[in-house]
């Protein structure tokens, strides 16, 4: 029998454009959880440990970041854990790169594949061979696993592959694959990486195939949101499979979106707010709808009540509507800026420039009450 752990996409060294002033805490999150994955490797007396693709964000990572993934990887193998490697898109392979350069001194107990070929390794105790390649850039729109040359000798296998697998709404479209490709190759367990989202592709009794999924949230969308985890398996002597899954986040990004035409005071639109709070949580809120005067000029103030609650509380009030209860009374300022703005967005076709006027007229009326309070 041999038991492993899976996971992709660590993208340590990230930089964390969206989060502010938090980024670098990110970056620190990114290590701690990659380290927690390298202690449930331990604990839970894995193998084989096998990273598919994207372990730093770039080829280029920083000492730091170099340093903490070489003590992490002389951590486990000093508990007799075999590392297993592809580069990535984002970390790829370059000659005298850091995959030629840092990790020599591991020796047998690291297999990193700097081949854009696929190459096998045979681990005969275990009774397993383990292939790989490296990602390969300059062919990026190649199908390697159309018709893949493989050496397999052992009983059981597992295969590396950072790539995308095709299916409606794809995200990426590097090193491409259908279906029907991944499910007539051989191999028991096919530890894919680069899509940051969690996804079984199949598991059934000797074949399973996964994405774990970056192990933080990397970007404000949907992609990163939610739960993250990594894949602990086994493959008995006889070729059976079988697969958990791990939670490992630190934190969790949400996406919400509030239509705020729901909402006739302020003290309501809170309320929803608060039912999404945490310590761990990034929210990601987007105001939409058609929100009245008295809440709009709340809006403002959202973001400063609200920050203690979250983590990180983002809100984005760019595609909100304009108010139900508009000004247009001529006689004072606001009512004519208004229907000024008004009349330009009803005349304008462009969709985004439409919006864009919505954003100015509501920025505007909040500007003007608040000029017209002092
Ligand atoms: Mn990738």
């Amino acid at each position: 029998m041999v038991k492993f752990i899976h996971t992709a996409d660590v993208h340590l060294g990230r930089e964390f454009d969206q989060f502010d002033e938090r980024g670098e805490e990110r970056r620190e999150d990114i290590r701690l959880t990659f380290r927690r994955i390298a202690g449930l490797a331990v604990e839970k007396g894995i193998d084989l440990f096998l990273i598919s693709g994207d372990l730093f964000n770039s080829p280029n990572p920083s000492k730091k970041d170099l340093e903490f993934v070489f003590e992490t990887f002389r951590m486990l193998r000093d508990n007799n854990v075999v590392i297993f490697i592809t580069p990535g898109n984002h970390d790829y392979y370059i000659p005298n790169g850091i995959w030629d350069r840092e990790f020599n001194s591991l020796g047998g107990n690291l297999h990193i594949f700097t081949s854009p070929k696929f190459e096998t390794i045979d681990l005969e105790h275990f009774k397993v061979s383990v292939v790989g390649c490296a990602y390969n850039r300059h062919q990026s729109n190649f199908r390697l696993l159309e018709k893949p040359e493989l050496k397999i000798s052992q009983q059981n296998s597992i295969l590396l592959f950072h790539g995308s697998y095709e299916y409606p709404n794809q995200e990426y479209q590097d090193q491409p694959f259908s279906l029907e490709e991944i499910k007539r190759l051989p191999f028991n367990y096919i530890a894919l990486g680069h899509y940051h989202r969690h996804l079984g592709i199949f598991s059934e009794e000797r074949k399973a195939c996964f994405y774990p999924g970056a192990p933080e949230g990397l970007n404000l969308d949907e992609r990163n949101a939610g739960k993250r985890h990594v894949i602990l398996g086994e493959i008995s002597d006889h070729g059976e499979v079988n697969i958990t899954i791990e939670e490992v986040q630190r934190k969790i990004i949400e996406i919400l979106s509030i239509d705020c035409t729901r909402f006739q005071e302020k003290g309501a639109l809170e309320m929803k707010i608060r039912e999404h709070a945490g310590d761990n949580k990034i929210l990601k809120l987007n105001l939409t709808g058609k929100p009245t005067m008295d809440i709009l000029e709340t809006i403002d103030e959202l973001q400063e009540r609200f920050s203690g609650y979250f983590y990180l509380l983002k809100i984005n009030k760019n595609r909100l509507d304009t108010p139900i209860d508009i000004p247009v009374d001529p006689r004072f300022i606001i009512g004519r800026f208004c229907r000024k703005l008004e009349d330009q967005i009803d005349r304008t076709e462009n969709e985004d420039e439409k919006q864009l006027l919505k954003v100015a007229l509501n920025l505007g009326i909040n500007a003007i009450r608040e000029a017209e309070k002092r």
